[in-house]
């Protein structure tokens, strides 16, 4: 069978230019997705290029994506990226993967094995929000979640993801070798801290020792990711397929647009990504929080009521006047006084992001954003309500956002037509659903502590407001309530 790896590709897609038979798999990484194979992998991939190296990657998928892997092998470990926009596009073929496995193919003692071996200085991380087992609201680990329930009676044959890390950290001391830098590239506020929080917690259950040891020897920066990445579908596959002449599995379509901001703080080395255009800080913490607020807050805010509205991409939404004056209103009036940092004009980022969010080429579903909504409104919107409530502010377009979700996963949108729910708390958000009348949803959907902490249904303003962006939305549709709000 041919693959990128057997076949001629055409001159202009840009190739690896270093040995590849130097890499190691000194990073080991777990979630093979659309988004590591365009952003960690690729700056990986940039420094290689400039520099040389064996920082190889091992990549791992412990739920999903067997046959990717599969394919991956089939080509060598070789994968294409497509950076695209109205301007034109680049086709890059990234080297930087070393090997792979896969819990389907391979089983979880190898995988977990895999982290064992000497040479690896970082595990990374791409498992999404809810990889983490956490608490949304409270930042904590979920004791009560059935992976976390499982390791907690089983350490030495974990499921979960913070549950494979302290095995592998507590065989690493065994064997008397060092720890790693764990470092979390999901889009959580302080994520560094909230992998360290839910690792030191899960090692506490096994003994002191090994916590003290975790503690004191591994590293768990924070990062600031960014880059959109819409999952692959089958056009994009065939465009690049027509581009290189031959099909890819493994290939992902993303814009030009890249930026990552580490916390340096690598225990046991780093590749020099600031080489590749990483910004290496002290801080994350204002950086990641602008763009959780601002960038993934909007994308929340389209992707529910641009869906309620029949807007299949978010750059559907763009095109409609009245949503892109409500996303900007949203970052500039209620987003930006929120923030903390100095380093950059928000009016200048704001409009970069409407221009990111308009590129056309990119089909970004607005149905894959509003996915995991549980997991991702305390840190897109509810944080931001809590600094107004606590600031005396306006909120009226994060209410809206809120009610947004609401009425999103209420099940149909402002046409009747049926809108999927896909959440880790599905069973729990349908319930609710199905036992509330619409005039009596919000409070239902409040009880939800896990997403609205115990502070924010207790305060009556908060609620009055969400009441009301709900009613709104109700009367008038997605459409109908941001024209209200915008027209005062
Ligand atoms: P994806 O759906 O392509 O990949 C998700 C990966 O996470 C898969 O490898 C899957 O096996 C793994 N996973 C899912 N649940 C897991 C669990 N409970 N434990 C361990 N692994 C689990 O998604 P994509 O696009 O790669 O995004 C992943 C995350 O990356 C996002 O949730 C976000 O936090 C972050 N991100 C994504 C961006 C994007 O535009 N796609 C940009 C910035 C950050
Ligand atoms: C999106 C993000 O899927 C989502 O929830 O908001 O993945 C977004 O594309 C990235 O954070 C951009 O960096």
């Amino acid at each position: 069978m041919k693959t990128i790896a057997s076949v001629q590709l055409p001159a202009a897609v840009r190739q690896p230019q270093y040995d590849r038979n130097q890499l190691r798999s000194r990073i080991v990484h777990l979630g093979f997705g659309a988004f590591h194979r365009a952003h960690q992998a690729l700056l990986t991939d940039r420094v290689l290029n400039l520099k040389g190296g064996d920082w190889g990657i091992c990549e791992i998928s412990l739920f999903s994506g067997d046959k990717l892997m599969q394919a991956l092998c089939e080509q060598k470990h070789l994968y294409t990226v497509q950076e695209k926009d109205r301007a034109g596009s680049k086709t890059i073929i990234v080297g930087a993967v070393h090997e792979c496995l896969n819990t389907k193919l391979d089983g979880m003692p190898a995988i977990i094995e895999k982290f064992c071996e000497p040479q690896v200085a970082i595990v990374s991380l791409t498992i999404t929000e809810k990889g983490y087992c956490i608490d949304a609201a409270t930042g904590q680990l979920d004791l009560t979640h059935p992976l976390i329930v499982h390791d907690l009676q089983q350490p030495e044959a974990p499921h979960s993801a913070p549950g494979i890390l302290v095995e592998a950290l507590a065989r690493r001391r065994a064997r008397g070798l060092a720890p790693f830098t764990v470092l979390s590239c999901d889009n959580i506020p302080d994520n560094g801290a909230i992998v360290r929080r839910a690792i030191l917690d899960l090692a506490k259950r096994r003994s002191a020792d090994l916590t003290d040891w975790i503690h004191d020897n591994a590293s768990f920066p924070a990062t600031m990711v960014d880059r959109i990445v819409p999952a692959t579908t089958p056009d994009t596959l065939a465009e690049i397929a027509s581009i290189c002449g031959v099909n890819d599995p493994c290939a992902v379509s993303t814009e030009p647009y890249i930026q990552w901001v580490i916390e340096d703080n690598f225990v046991a080395g780093r590749p020099a990504w600031e080489l590749a255009g990483a910004q290496m800080v002290a801080d994350v913490a204002p950086w990641e929080q602008m763009k959780l607020r601002m960038l993934n807050g909007s994308h929340s805010f389209l992707a529910w009521l641009g869906g309620l509205a029949g807007y299949q991409t978010i750059a559907d939404c763009m095109e409609d006047a009245l949503f892109r004056q409500a996303m900007l209103r949203l970052m500039m009036n209620e987003q930006a006084p929120t923030l903390s940092i100095a380093d950059v004009n928000l009016s200048d980022y704001s409009q970069s992001l409407a221009a990111r969010f308009s590129n056309p080429t990119l089909q970004h579903l607005t149905q894959q954003i509003a996915t995991d909504g549980s997991q991702k409104l305390p840190q897109r919107m509810l944080n931001s309500i809590r600094w107004h409530l606590r600031h005396g502010g306006e909120w009226h377009y994060l209410a809206l956002g809120v009610a947004g979700w609401m009425r999103y996963i209420s099940g149909s949108d402002d046409d009747g037509n049926p809108l999927e729910l896909r959440d880790p708390l599905k069973e729990k958000i349908s319930a609710l659903v199905a036992e509330s009348s619409p005039e009596n949803r919000v409070s239902a959907l409040l009880t939800l502590c896990e997403i609205f902490g115990d502070d924010l249904p207790e305060n009556a303003g908060f609620v009055r407001e969400v009441t009301h962006a709900w009613r709104a939305l109700c009367q008038y549709g997605a459409r109908g309530a941001i024209a209200r709000l915008i027209n005062g």
